[in-house]
């Protein structure tokens, strides 16, 4: 038989076709991204090594009182050390990307107001060389809420105009020492979650609010979120801006942010709650998505915040719309029932979203007495699948099926080592349900034509969780808290599993060699 005609055969008994509909056919596309997710502060540690700066979260964990059982970032899971043994673990899974940050005070301790530390740039070297050696495409963040204290202490961070100059310099940094190798970048993760909780609920650093929204010494909680805001969507349009036009032609990657993204139903289907449910979208995501991709805020939010929204200059809508974005990297874990509190009276608890500043939208996870899905170790965690579906569906129609990735999506449990390394911990049954059926959800959204092109599990690791500290795990593997030992649980042989069956086999999807990486971007941009 002619050679072409047996690959023909071969390629119609493999290769898993996005057939639309054909439950049994992978809706996956061959060059689709799996991969892991992490972040710089929360795996790193090495916080004084090799010349880093100190960064806000450096400061933060050491003031007592912040993290919930007194931990910090020092030395977290010690990845800036195990990096080797971490990439084979993933190299195990089958895992063709991997999506990390770079703590920006390691590769500049003071900002552009001092010297590229270049320990920082061989470490981000070594790692990127040894991912495309293992056929794993970097996926990258420039910041994951970790930023230079220096910026801070010069002038406010993000809430000064000044910042812009900063994120603009550390980015071009960025893309000339690895744009050679890395194809895929973000500028900021989840900016909504780092500014409502840096500067509205004050309970990440800055810790700056008002009174009535939280404890802190400085700030208003009304006005500076949206500064801060302002400012990083001008630095990602400035960021964005040096891509396009110093690195993008030659280098042939992609630029996108990485938003969190709740799934928001309507407690009932009365018009006001369904407004409500589109207002919430508007003050959580389109806040920044809006201006990045079409130039102008949500409606809905000049309307309600009036002078309490910056507004862009005529130059500065003509940047936004000329540079936007590639693609949008969505985090998304859970789902809240929201409440109408504009024509109707909520409840007012302080920082509960019912105020005007939240777009008079009460966010809750049950609806008369019964939660939107299964509870889990987090008090914001439901397991509710079907929303992972309705957001993808909905970012899709609203951005013009813009390409998609899912940047996290991940299940905690309690840390339970106070009885050491148990069978139970290691057997996460919880954790492969969730999953999988948020998996199920993203292939249901592929089959209705949404373009979606990765999935980043969080974690690889437990790690440190911010405020939570230890105290929640979220890994494929289990970390020993003294020896910091790696053990598998039985949803990192899932996922595993589940890779191997949704991957082209070897023969018609090679796998990358070392030096050409560039087989799995995208060319639609
Ligand atoms: C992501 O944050 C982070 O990117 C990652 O670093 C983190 O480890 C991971 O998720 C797991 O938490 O508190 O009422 O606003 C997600 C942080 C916390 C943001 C919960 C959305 C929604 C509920 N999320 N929050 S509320």
């Amino acid at each position: 038989m002619e050679l072409s005609v047996c690959f023909i055969i071969l390629s119609l008994l493999c290769y898993p076709l996005p057939l639309k509909g054909n439950p049994n056919v992978s809706p996956f596309p061959s060059n689709f991204l799996f991969g892991t997710a992490s972040s710089s502060y929360q795996f790193e540690g090495a916080f004084l090594s090799d010349g880093k700066g100190l960064n806000n979260w450096d400061i933060f964990t050491h003031n007592p009182g912040n993290i919930i059982d007194g931990s910090n970032g020092d030395i977290a899971v010690d990845h800036y050390h195990r990096y080797q043994e971490d990439l084979d673990l993933m190299q195990h899974l089958g895992v063709n990307s991997y999506r990390f940050s770079i703590s920006w005070a390691r590769i500049l301790p003071k900002g552009r107001f001092g010297s590229v530390n270049k320990a920082g740039i061989m470490h981000y070297n070594n790692l990127i060389n040894t991912l495309l050696l293992k056929g794993i495409q970097p996926f990258v963040s420039l910041t994951h809420y970790d930023i230079p204290q220096e910026l801070e202490n010069r002038y406010g961070a993000w809430l000064s105009p000044h910042v812009q100059e900063d994120f603009k310099y550390y980015a071009d940094i960025c893309f000339k020492y690895f744009g050679d190798r890395v194809k895929y970048w973000t500028t900021f993760n989840e900016p909504n979650v780092a500014v409502i909780r840096g500067y509205r609920t004050g309970i990440y650093p800055p810790s700056r609010c008002s009174s009535t929204f939280g404890n802190c010494t400085n700030g208003d909680s009304e006005k500076e979120a949206f500064i801060a805001a302002h400012n990083i969507i001008l630095s990602h349009a400035a960021a964005v801006d040096v891509y396009r036009t110093k690195y993008q032609k030659q280098q042939g990657g992609s630029i996108g942010i990485v938003m969190n993204a709740a799934w928001y139903e309507p407690i009932s289907n009365s018009l006001e709650n369904k407004q409500a449910a589109e207002r919430a979208q508007a003050f959580y995501m389109n806040w920044f998505l809006e201006p990045i991709i079409m130039g102008k805020y949500p409606e809905v939010m000049q309307e309600i915040l009036g002078s309490n929204l910056p507004a862009f200059s005529n130059h500065d809508q003509g940047k936004l719309k000329s540079t936007g974005l590639d693609f949008i990297g969505i985090n998304h874990y859970t789902s809240f029932y929201i409440r109408d509190c504009m024509f109707s009276v909520c409840e007012q608890k302080p920082g509960a979203g019912t105020s005007k500043t939240e777009g008079f939208v009460l966010r809750t996870s049950t609806k008369d007495g019964v939660s939107i899905g299964e509870p889990t170790a987090l008090d914001w965690l439901y397991v509710y699948p079907q929303g992972m579906e309705k957001i993808l569906t909905y970012i899709k129609e609203r951005y013009n099926n813009i390409p998609m990735f899912i940047t996290e999506n991940g299940f905690c449990e309690n840390d339970r080592s106070g009885k050491g390394l148990t069978e139970e911990s290691l057997n996460d049954v919880k954790r492969v349900e969730y999953i999988s059926g948020y998996l199920d959800a993203i292939a249901e959204a592929l089959r209705k034509g949404a373009d979606i092109r990765g999935y980043f599990l969080w974690s690889l690791l437990d790690n440190f969780e911010w405020t939570m500290g230890f105290t929640v795990r979220f890994g494929l593997h289990h970390v020993d808290s003294t020896t910091l030992k790696r053990t598998p649980r039985t949803s990192a042989t899932w996922y595993r599993q589940f890779i191997a069956n949704h991957t082209a086999p070897e023969i018609l999807m090679p796998k990358h060699v070392s030096g050409s990486h560039q087989t799995q971007h995208f060319n639609t941009i």
